[in-house]
């Protein structure tokens, strides 16, 4: 019994913390493979791998020295932190260099210089520092790129360093999720992704710069394509057809290449402003362009949004002492918050926050039934063949059904008008007076209409004639459930999947 317990509570402790997922493994045993996707450029002499004290490196000492620069772009499912794990192994006689890590807006760096702890490389004995690297970013972008480079300046065969033990983390989104901040499924159950692009590669259909035809032009910073601009220009879009929604998610990646003198990027939706980020002339590496630094800027916007249609405008400013610096763009999304299965504009995500619906569906909030209650009549007549019925006789007319017993009975009504006309007998009873009341909806607005009646003189029933409008022709569903004194219809209304019963008339006899 203890034993039990014990397992339990560990569970309940093991699912009540986060779980980083791994994706990616490389560098860790001395598969050849392993360096597939990765670019890797100016590696002396062409080499990838060494060994290093008995271990297999991803570079290292004669492979990866002055200018080597490696990179890998990795497709990630959604997600919203990473951590990524390695070890890096600075070899040989740094000067104070640095080596720069560069996981988008993450950087890391750190300086070297030679100490005098020594290993067997290849043939040789050299100094070498050996250390874990390990940084955990909030990230949810579908792709990363990361980077890794040094500012050496000899060759391999004095200076080098290399990587092993390579690894990608995730904490993943909630099970339906696209799209995710955090690891709570309200908050992302709603998202979805509507544009994904510059990714993995650039297509700029639609794209205008500077407001004539003129397409941008594709470049790459490292190993990555990016949409090349200028200082001064604008990349413009008017992007449609979006699906219903309420809120609007937009991310894109700026890459600042070169010396910039503060100018601003921004980022314009409907031509609003929503974020402006400086371009500066500082930043810690050079990895493209000419001599000045690059910065990676990851920028995420949130907002309301219901139109069908948004513009997005990106553009900066110019100051004109910047000759030579220019900015690309990659990796933009567009995701957004949709309303209800059947609702064309919403508050939320909830049935209960839809404010239209498509044709064909019911609004929620009020539960106004897809059979509209168009017309009533109602008239007191001396029924000669009173005696023949029960005391509620129903008569759907369209479709020639009649209900002669009591009870709780499901129906199906195949009709193949509009109109869908109930028409209920109910007998006068002594003392007693008859309630009726039916739904109607105008659109947004519930109405109930209610009368009362008593027979009068020598009449001796009530004759109701209501007549509905159906929305949508197809079989409806109705529960019928009869008694002597009463009359309750119900229309059975399905809204994603889900059954609810509507009440659309009510006739019911109670003593005066
Ligand atoms: C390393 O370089 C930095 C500046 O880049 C300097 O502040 C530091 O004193 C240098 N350290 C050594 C040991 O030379
Ligand atoms: C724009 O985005 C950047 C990068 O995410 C952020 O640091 C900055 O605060 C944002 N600025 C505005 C005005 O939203
Ligand atoms: C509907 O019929 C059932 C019997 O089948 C009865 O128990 C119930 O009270 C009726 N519903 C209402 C709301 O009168
Ligand atoms: C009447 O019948 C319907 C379907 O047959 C059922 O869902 C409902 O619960 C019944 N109502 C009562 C009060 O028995
Ligand atoms: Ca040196
Ligand atoms: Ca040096
Ligand atoms: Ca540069």
């Amino acid at each position: 019994m203890k034993v039990y317990l014990f397992i339990l509570v560990l569970i309940y402790i093991a699912m009540a913390q986060e779980q980083w997922e791994t994706i990616y493994t490389s560098f860790n045993g001395n598969n050849p493979n392993d360096a597939e996707g990765w670019i890797v450029s100016n590696n002396y002499q062409g080499n990838l791998f060494t060994k290093c004290n008995g271990v297999t490196l991803f570079g290292g000492y004669y492979a990866f020295g002055k200018d080597a620069i490696v990179s890998k772009l990795f497709k990630l499912p959604p997600h919203y932190q990473l951590k990524i794990t390695f070890q890096f192994w600075k070899i040989d006689s740094w000067d104070n260099e640095s080596v720069y890590l560069i996981a988008e807006d993450y950087k890391w760096s750190q300086d070297y210089i030679y100490y005098k702890e020594a290993y067997q490389c290849e043939l040789q004995i050299i100094e070498m520092v050996i250390q874990w690297i390990a940084f955990v970013i909030n990230h949810n972008s579908e792709s990363l790129t990361f980077i890794m480079t040094t500012n050496l300046n000899e060759q391999a065969n004095l200076e080098s360093w290399g990587i092993r033990d390579f690894s990608i983390q995730i904490l993943r989104c909630p099970q339906g999720c696209l799209y995710c901040q955090d690891n709570d499924y309200n908050n992302c159950y709603y998202w979805i992704g509507f544009l994904s692009l510059w990714h993995e590669s650039i297509e700029v259909d639609g794209w205008i710069k500077n407001n004539n035809n003129m397409q941008p032009t594709i470049d790459k910073c490292v190993s990555f394509d990016i949409i090349k601009l200028a200082p001064n220009d604008k990349l413009e879009k008017i992007i449609e057809n979006l699906n219903a929604h309420y809120k609007m998610q937009v991310q894109l990646q700026i890459w600042k290449i070169d010396s910039w003198h503060n100018e601003m990027f921004i980022l314009e939706i409907d031509d609003q402003i929503y974020n402006q980020t400086i371009l500066e002339s500082t930043g810690i590496y050079n990895i493209c362009g000419s001599n000045g630094l690059e910065n990676i800027i990851n920028i995420a916007i949130t907002l309301p949004h219901s139109l069908s249609k948004c513009k997005i405008t990106m553009r900066t400013n110019h100051n004109s002492i910047t000759t030579n610096a220019y900015w690309g763009i990659r990796a933009f999304n567009i995701y957004l918050a949709k309303c209800f299965k059947g609702c064309d504009q919403c508050l939320g995500p909830l049935k209960t926050e839809c404010t239209v619906c498509s044709s064909g569906w019911v609004f929620y909030n009020n539960l106004s039934p897809p059979m509209l209650f168009s017309q009533i009549q109602i008239t007191q007549i001396k029924d000669l063949k009173s005696d023949e019925r029960i005391s509620m006789e129903i008569n759907l007319l369209e479709v020639d059904q009649k209900i002669i017993s009591q009870g709780n009975i499901t129906l199906l009504v195949n009709n193949n008008q509009q109109i869908l006309t109930i028409q209920v007998y109910a007998k006068c009873i002594q003392n007693k007076i008859i309630k009726s009341q039916f739904l109607s909806n105008k659109l947004q607005d519930l109405y109930q209409y209610q009368f009362q009646q008593n027979c009068q003189g020598n009449f001796n029933s009530i004759i109701y004639n209501v007549k509905y409008q159906l929305r949508i022709i197809s079989e409806q569903q109705l529960i019928i459930n009869t008694s002597d004194t009463y009359c309750l219809i119900y229309q059975i209304v399905e809204v994603d999947d889900e059954k609810f019963s509507v009440k659309i008339l009510e006739i019911l006899l109670e003593d005066v």
